[in-house]
């Protein structure tokens, strides 16, 4: 590609190593049939796009070559989506949203293993996964030391350099120079030697703005012109404009009650449209001086900082649709004062989730009357995206929240169910359920006062009946918190 020997200067810092540029297919050689692969990459931003291309191209010829492959979070096309194709990864952690891979995890033909996201880079440094040969990071600049400075999202990958025997850095000149110094890279030290994370603040920088690799560890730089491939978000539709207003007036009633301050804490928000709708509705906040420590800064954080309703944003990954992609590059000097990324294990480490007290926020695919709610598994058996952050933050949350629009498939599935078949966040993880209906705050209530709240107020009107009809049957049958097993379960067994 096209390179000025400017770029060359400013990317790749270090004279000595620019000897070791070369292109991506020739840096693909170095990936080997059974190696284990870490990439950067978190929610489709700031992952390798040009070698995983080439991999894949090698595979599509007929080479015989298959990969375990780690990123942060999810990745682009070019690299879950092409890969899956040509059938050349065999396992995969610890979360993906690429339709392709999505497919491939479902039918069995890959292995994928759905973990939370702020303990892969510690069971990976634990040994727990087995030795990582290889990392391929995207990066804006390779400093004259050897270290890399980070695109779009931070992640796993100083473990993933920290722990692989080689890197193969890719330098993406779309992304900007203005970038670097926006990067907070803090690795906490393995038991028994681990210290407080000193972090007390939102905006607090512990490590160093550079990911810490050095010069002898790096085996190919490429330069790649391959933007991240954002996704658009929905328009905001009048459901999601109501479950935002429900959060408001939740929030609202915190406040009266003395249990938050006016200008709340610190807030977390899962990804998606649904969500990005949720912390846009904060935007008719009625005090200044928010505060974020969540993993993906979508748009709505943008919208949050032009009116002057926030203070400061940490996160582990920018996750703009291409719209807010153009406001945050064209802004990135003023927006780079008041955010800063972090590794994922940091974002979401609970130490700092509890210190801090985040309010947190994620969407959820189904919620039982009971407060358990599935984040990951349609019908209880298809892997959707995985649980990501959302259990790290639930867990550890001051105020842990999920939200949902009571039905799916234009009314034909209620999302709230008598009994969740796969069950990511226990009752004991959930104190409010909101829908566009209302607010199920469960903090303190029984199950059987639990299933009351959460099916008057928040499933929708179509299906309380058959809610309640399950519930009535259900405590007739006993028990702290009923059910019909017998009919769900035991017939089936007995019928064997
Ligand atoms: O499919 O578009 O084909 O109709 O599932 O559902 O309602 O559009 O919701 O995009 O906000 O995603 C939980 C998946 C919600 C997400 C989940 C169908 C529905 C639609 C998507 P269609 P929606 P969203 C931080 C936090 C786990 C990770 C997490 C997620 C599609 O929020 O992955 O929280 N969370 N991370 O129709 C059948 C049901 C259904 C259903 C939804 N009950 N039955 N289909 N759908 N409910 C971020 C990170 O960790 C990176």
């Amino acid at each position: 590609m096209g390179e000025s020997s400017c770029d060359v200067e400013s990317r790749v810092r270090n004279a000595s190593l620019r000897s070791r540029i070369m292109s991506p297919q020739e840096a693909a050689k170095i990936v080997k049939d059974g190696m284990c692969v870490g990439c950067s990459g978190f929610t489709p931003s700031g992952y390798p796009k040009a070698v995983p291309l080439a991999i894949a191209e090698r595979v599509r010829k007929g080479e015989r070559l298959q990969i375990t492959l780690w990123t942060g979070a999810s990745v682009g096309p070019e690299l879950d989506g092409e890969l899956t194709e040509a059938g050349a990864i065999r396992r995969r952690f610890p979360y993906q949203t690429e339709e392709r891979i999505r497919k491939a995890i479902n039918d069995g033909r890959v292995s994928f293993q759905d973990l939370h996201l702020s303990m892969t880079a510690q069971n990976m440094r634990y040994g727990f996964y087995g030795n990582m040969d290889l990392a391929i990071v995207e990066a804006v600049a390779i400093t004259e030391e050897g270290h890399l400075i980070p695109s779009t999202s931070v992640g796993n990958s100083p473990t993933f350099v920290k722990q692989a025997k080689e890197v193969i850095v890719e330098v993406n000149l779309t992304q900007p120079l203005e970038l670097e110094g926006l990067h907070d890279i803090y690795i906490p030290d393995d038991p028994p030697s681990r210290k407080p994370i000193p972090i007390v603040k939102v905006s607090d920088r512990v490590g160093t703005p550079y990911i810490e690799c050095g010069t002898d560890k790096i085996a190919a730089i490429v330069f790649c012109d391959i933007p991240d491939k954002q996704r658009p978000l929905s328009s905001i539709d009048e459901t999601s404009r109501r479950m935002a207003q429900n959060l408001l007036d939740l929030l609202d009633l915190e406040v009266k009650a003395a249990r938050l301050p006016k200008e709340l804490l610190p807030l977390q928000s899962g990804v998606g449209s649904v969500a990005n709708a949720v912390m846009a509705g904060l935007m008719e906040w009625p005090t200044d001086g928010l505060l974020v420590y969540t993993e993906v800064i979508q748009d709505s954080v943008l919208d949050l900082f032009d009116a002057g309703k926030l203070d400061f944003a940490s996160g582990t990954s920018f996750t703009p649709s291409p719209q807010g992609a153009q406001r945050l590059y064209s802004n990135l000097t003023e927006y780079r004062k008041k955010v800063l990324l972090r590794p994922q294990e940091i974002s979401n480490h609970p130490e700092i989730i509890r210190r801090l007290g985040v309010i947190s926020m994620n969407t959820a695919i189904e919620v039982d009357i009971y407060g358990h709610v599935n984040s990951t598994m349609v019908s209880g058996t298809h892997m959707m995206n995985g649980i990501g952050g959302s259990g790290d933050f639930a867990r550890n949350a001051y105020l842990s929240i999920f939200l949902c629009p009571s039905t799916a498939k234009g009314g034909a599935v209620s999302r709230v169910v008598p009994f969740c078949c796969h069950v990511d966040h226990t009752e004991h993880d959930v104190d409010v359920v909101v829908t566009e209906y209302g607010v199920a705050d469960l903090r303190g209530l029984s199950p059987r006062e639990r299933a009351r709240q959460i099916v008057e107020k928040c499933a929708h009107p179509d299906y309380r009946p058959l809610l309640e009809d399950y519930m009535r049957k259900a405590e007739s049958e006993g028990g702290h918190e009923p059910h019909l097993l017998d009919e769900c379960f035991s017939k089936r067994l007995r019928e064997r």
